[in-house]
Order: C-alpha cells, then structure tokens, then sequence
C-alpha cells in the first residue's frame, strides 16, 4: 500500500536513480562492513550514491535527510542512529514525495506510511540467543549465582533496547543468571574498554559473565579484563553480538566464547528495494535477514567463510 502514492517517477526506470543514505557513524567493525556493502552495491546496480556520514548524531541525519530533500534525490535511506523523533523530518520527505527505506535500525513512528520498507535484522531476536546460550552454558555448569555485567549499544538505538530486551526475557527462566550492572558503551571499543574497567572497579572478582550489544564493546572488555590480570574468556565468560572478524580472532585465541550473527551486508537488498520502488513495484514493510550462533568451538572452522 505504502509504496502506491511513490508511482510517479517510473515513467524514467532507464536513468540511473540516485539514493541519498545517512549513515550512522564508523563506530564499529559491523557499520565499515555495512558501509562497504551499501557503496559497493551502489557501484554494481549502476546507483549515483550520496553517502553521509552522521557520526553518532541524530541531528547530523536530519540534516543530511533535509539536504537529500533539497536535491529531490530518488530514495532516501538511512540507518537511524536513535528509535524515536522522526515523525518531523520523515513527513517532510513523504510531503515531497520522495520514498524513504530503513536499513540496519528501526524507528518508532505512530505513521507507518512515514517509511515504504525496514530492511535488517531482528534485535530482539539476537538478544534471546545470547540469553539462551548463556541458559544453555548455566546448565552445563551447574553451581552458584552467575553475575552479569552488560555493555549496552548506543542508547536509545533499536539495537541497544531490544537485545537488551531479548536478552532479559529469556534469561529471567533462571534465578541463577541476575545482570549486577548494566551500562551503555556506544557500541565503540574505547568505550567498552572504559565501561569495563568501572565495572571491575566496582564489581571487582563477582562478574562471572561480561553480555556486550556488539562484539566492538566485548573486543574493548577484553583489553579491560586483561589488564585487571583477569582471563577472558575463562575468568570472565564473554557473549556478543555481530559475527565480526575481530570476534572471531577473539574466539580462536579463547577470549571471547560466542557471538551471535548480525549481517551487515544490507547493499544489494537495498539496491533492489529503491528499484523497484521507484518502479512502481510493491515490497514488503519488513525485509529480514537469516543468521546464526556462532560458539568459540566452531571459530577456526567458519573463520575462512566469513564475508565480514
Ligand atoms: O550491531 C553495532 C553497530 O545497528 C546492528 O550498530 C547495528 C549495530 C551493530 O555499531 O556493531
């Protein structure tokens, strides 16, 4: 339904489309993946690509999106770096009639006709398979209390509120696993590192397990634990989010023990998505993507596969 009132611009399918994206920032090892894929796929569907880099900034990305306004680009799309206030800016774009795709993160907007599509992955999913790898890690381990520290995403970013969710609702089936503290790292390394370090100041030898929203953060910890004259991996049980390179060279030197997939690789659905848009074409409100777990004993088997 969505995409009906985005017809008029078809009559000209053979010009190339242009496609203005804001990104989030570079604060990852996933988001220079995601960035890589999106321009490399922009490359091969013959896409004039206006590529913004928003730094972590909301404002920065109403910008950029109003800019993408002005030029009256084909498809605006973007990864919005917060959930909320975008119901502004998102009407500016319907009202110009320009069609806007999400990737990566989600909004919340009581207009669901303020976007044609949301291309990316389930958070809340991911939350849960790292609860239920950490359940399942419990009951192998029988014994005491597992204390759990978390490093949450960027606050207010989809990603950051539903694996906290996922997570917290599949770990609450055991009284054992109880979060001690529970803090933002931004999704960065620094930042995990520095969020780390508080939390073995102030927790000192009671964390028995380290949740990151990313594997950045974990990859941050790590550093953290080691200079606290800690194991990770061993002393400090470490699960993450992302499937990145790093992650797995963590795992294969056992310190970090498993990451949960999140792809990155959005490009070519989102080059296929604004086409066919613009051509008139339906598609679905939601685009989802199939991953997996990947546990430290599988690293150096998977490692050569990876794409990211
Ligand atoms: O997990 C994290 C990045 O939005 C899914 O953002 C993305 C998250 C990803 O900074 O590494």
């Amino acid at each position: 339904v969505a995409s009906q009132a985005f017809t008029a611009s078809t009559a000209f399918a053979a010009k190339p489309l242009t496609i203005g994206f804001s990104q989030v920032g570079a604060e990852s090892e996933w988001r220079s993946a995601n960035t890589a894929s999106i321009k490399d796929a922009a490359k091969k569907a013959n896409v004039n690509l206006k590529f913004a880099d928003a730094q972590q900034q909301q404002s920065n990305q109403v910008k950029a999106i109003r800019s993408f306004i002005a030029q009256r680009v084909d498809v605006i799309a973007f990864s919005p770096v917060v959930e909320t206030g975008w119901e502004t800016v998102l009407r500016e774009a319907k009202n110009a009639k320009i069609p806007v795709i999400l990737t990566d993160r989600a909004v919340k907007v009581s207009d669901p006709s303020l976007y044609v599509s949301f291309i990316g992955s389930d958070f809340v999913e991911e939350g849960r398979r790292a609860g239920r790898w950490l359940v399942d890690y419990a009951k192998k381990n029988p014994g005491k209390q597992l204390n759990i520290v978390e490093l949450q995403g960027t606050t207010g970013a989809a990603p950051a509120n539903d694996r906290k969710k996922g997570f917290a609702e599949v770990i609450a089936a055991d009284p054992k696993l109880k979060i001690v503290r529970s803090q933002t790292g931004d999704f960065t390394r620094a930042k995990g590192k520095e969020v780390m370090e508080a939390f073995l100041k102030s927790e000192g030898k009671n964390i028995n397990v380290l949740y990151a929203h990313n594997d950045d953060m974990a990859i941050g910890a790590i550093q953290a634990i080691e200079e606290a004259g800690l194991k990770p991996g061993k002393d400090i049980v470490i699960v993450s989010i992302d499937g990145v390179r790093g992650a797995f060279e963590a795992m294969m030197q056992g310190k970090l023990n498993v990451t949960i997939e999140c792809n990155p690789l959005l490009g070519p659905t989102l080059m296929q998505t604004a086409q066919a848009v613009v051509a008139g074409k339906p598609v679905a409100q939601r685009i989802t993507v199939n991953e997996g777990v990947f546990p430290a004993e599988v690293a150096a088997k998977e490692f050569p596969n990876r794409k990211y």
